[in-house]
């Protein structure tokens, strides 16, 4: 039977992506689509996924041949503040069941997400270092860390082939961002369009290190398919592309829709923001593997905004 990709959390905002384009590169026949929640709509197959029940990702690993898994599922920073306990499961459990699958060798390559989360209020916060301090201030950032330990402790002591990047806030316009700190800067892009204006739950000055999807996608799929011999970090890389605040971002947007409104509003989520670095030294990914990302604040502006409007815009009838 012919070697599979299994993609767990496919319903999410990098899944869902993520999916499209290894359907593209290695045809609908050879990516497999997971999610607790049913039907992620997709042209590859799909199965619908506890990613804490092993057993069910078991059989699923064994029915279709796969051989390389991208575990996405996770709960993510503002979520998880509400349900500690859970996070920690669901976060860690989810890992465990993967590189132990690898570690029998049932599988033989995982991806698996780590985030800038993993930083706290006493790590530098300017061009934050790849080794450097790091505890974590929240339940996400906890299990990333120690995810990331995990990952490397596998790879040194099972040769585990487990590759991670620390994902800085991702910025798209196909799919939703579901529980996270920097959902904002996705959820502005639509309510300028629907409502021209917006309400922010970050402080206006509040600066983060963003990305834009594609830029993203890509960093991911280059890593995977580099030689496991240029992998020199088997914890996770850092990955950066562009640091904004929400000021930066609406005046922005209004170079577009000159009458847009930002408002201020913060809740808890701030005290999060504030925990987390402005910027990201991503130099290793650029040396190890030749990272370059393509989009700035400006050109993400303008493709977000085309791309939202078209998705939205009425289908002429000839
Ligand atoms: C979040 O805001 O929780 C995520 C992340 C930075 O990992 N987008």
């Amino acid at each position: 039977m012919k070697n599979r990709i299994l993609v767990i959390g496919a319903g999410g905002q990098i899944g869902s992506e993520l999916i499209m384009e290894l359907c593209r590169i290695f045809g609908n026949d050879s990516v497999v689509a997971a999610d607790i929640k049913p039907g992620a709509g997709t042209d590859c197959p799909f199965e619908t996924l506890d990613v804490m029940n092993g057993k069910a990702m078991l059989d699923i690993i064994k029915k279709y041949n796969i051989r390389e898994v991208y575990l996405l599922a996770a709960l993510l920073s503002a979520t998880a503040e509400k349900f500690p306990d859970k996070a920690w499961q669901l976060n860690m459990e989810g890992l465990f069941h993967v590189l132990n699958l690898a570690k029998e060798k049932i599988i033989d390559k995982i991806f698996w997400p780590s985030s800038i989360a993993v930083f706290g209020f006493n790590t530098p916060k300017q061009n934050t270092p790849q080794f450097t301090v790091m505890e974590p201030s929240t339940v996400y950032g906890i299990s990333k860390q120690a995810g990331e330990r995990w990952c490397e402790y596998y790879y040194r002591r099972y040769n585990v082939d487990v590759r991670s990047l620390r994902y800085p806030g991702l910025i798209g316009y196909r799919s939703a961002p579901g529980g996270g700190t920097t959902d904002y800067a996705v959820h502005i892009f639509h309510e300028a369009i629907a409502k021209g204006s917006y309400e922010c739950f970050l402080k206006e000055d509040t600066v983060l290190p963003m990305m834009y999807m594609e830029d993203a996608i890509r960093a991911t799929l280059t890593l995977m398919q580099e030689d496991a011999g240029r992998v020199k970090i088997r914890s996770a890389y850092n990955l950066a592309a562009i640091s904004f605040s929400p000021r930066q971002i609406a005046d922005e947007i209004k170079k577009h829709i000159p009458g847009f409104k930002i408002t201020y509003k913060t809740d808890s989520r701030q005290e999060i923001a504030e925990s987390w670095p402005q910027s990201i030294d991503d130099s290793y990914a650029r040396e190890h593997w030749g990272w370059k990302h393509k989009y700035d604040l400006k050109a993400m502006t303008a493709d977000m905004l085309t791309n939202i409007k078209a998705l939205h815009s009425p289908v002429t009838v000839k």
